[in-house]
């Protein structure tokens, strides 16, 4: 290719990555939205934090190689859902499942697939409610439906995959058995810490959540 077709691909390129980018602006803008709304209906904020991320080129390349795919757009956006990822980090699963309904009774979301590895944990222990969604862009002459894939979780979910994250890579994917064996127990007690959580948070909160703790209370939320 010629240098003036390097800079045009470039420039595409960017187009291309800038609709995700603001498909994330949006989303990330309705999370903010229902995070202050809650702070001020009830006593406690259900959104611990959110981290979004556009998918770099080099990972792109890879999943478009592996994939055997077509190196065009149109290929690249029908089969890859994850170029805009957004991680939603609740206080409780109660939190990932109400936060997650809010978001997909808006009217201008699409809800294209849900994947439930709360209720079924991937084998290796992975617990997350993964939610991919499509939501309109609306640029000066048209209006794009821009995939976007939520990850939603609890404190301890995130804590137990950014750790299993970096100790795959540490192992370049073949972990040692007894490596292994220790994430699936520590998932197992991610989960239980979980399910203790939840219930403290339903003793001292009950369903309503308008009531603060009462003065004197063993836990501060
Ligand atoms: P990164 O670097 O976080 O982006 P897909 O790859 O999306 O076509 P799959 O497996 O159907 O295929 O997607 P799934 O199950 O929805 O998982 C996609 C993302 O969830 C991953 O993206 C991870 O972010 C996260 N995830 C899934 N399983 C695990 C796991 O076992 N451990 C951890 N730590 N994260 C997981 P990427 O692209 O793999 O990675």
């Amino acid at each position: 290719p010629s240098l003036d077709d390097l800079v045009q691909l470039r420039a595409e390129f960017s187009r291309f990555m800038l609709q995700y980018q603001f498909g994330i602006e949006e989303v990330k803008t309705k999370i903010e939205i229902l995070r202050l709304e809650f702070i001020h209906l009830h006593a406690h904020n259900p959104i611990e934090h959110v981290a979004a991320r556009l998918k770099s080129s080099e990972s792109l390349i890879a999943k478009v190689s592996r994939k055997g795919l077509d190196p065009s757009f149109e290929a690249i956006s029908a089969s890859i859902t994850d170029i805009a990822g957004l991680r939603i980090v609740c206080s409780f699963v109660s939190d990932v499942y109400r936060v997650a309904e809010m978001l997909s009774r808006q009217s201008d979301i699409t809800v294209l697939e849900t994947k439930d590895y709360i209720s079924a944990p991937k084998p290796n222990g992975y617990r997350s409610l993964h939610l991919l969604v499509q939501v309109p862009v609306f640029l000066s002459d048209e209006t794009l439906a821009v995939t976007v894939e939520l990850q939603l979780r609890t404190v301890a979910m995130d804590f137990w995959a950014s750790l299993e994250h970096k100790i795959h890579y540490k192992y370049d994917h073949h972990l040692p058995t007894e490596v292994r064996k220790d994430l699936e127990a520590s998932a197992r007690t991610a989960a239980e810490l979980d399910t203790i959580m939840e219930h403290l948070h339903q003793q001292v909160h009950g369903d309503g959540e308008s009531a603060p703790p009462r003065r004197g209370s063993a836990i501060p939320t």
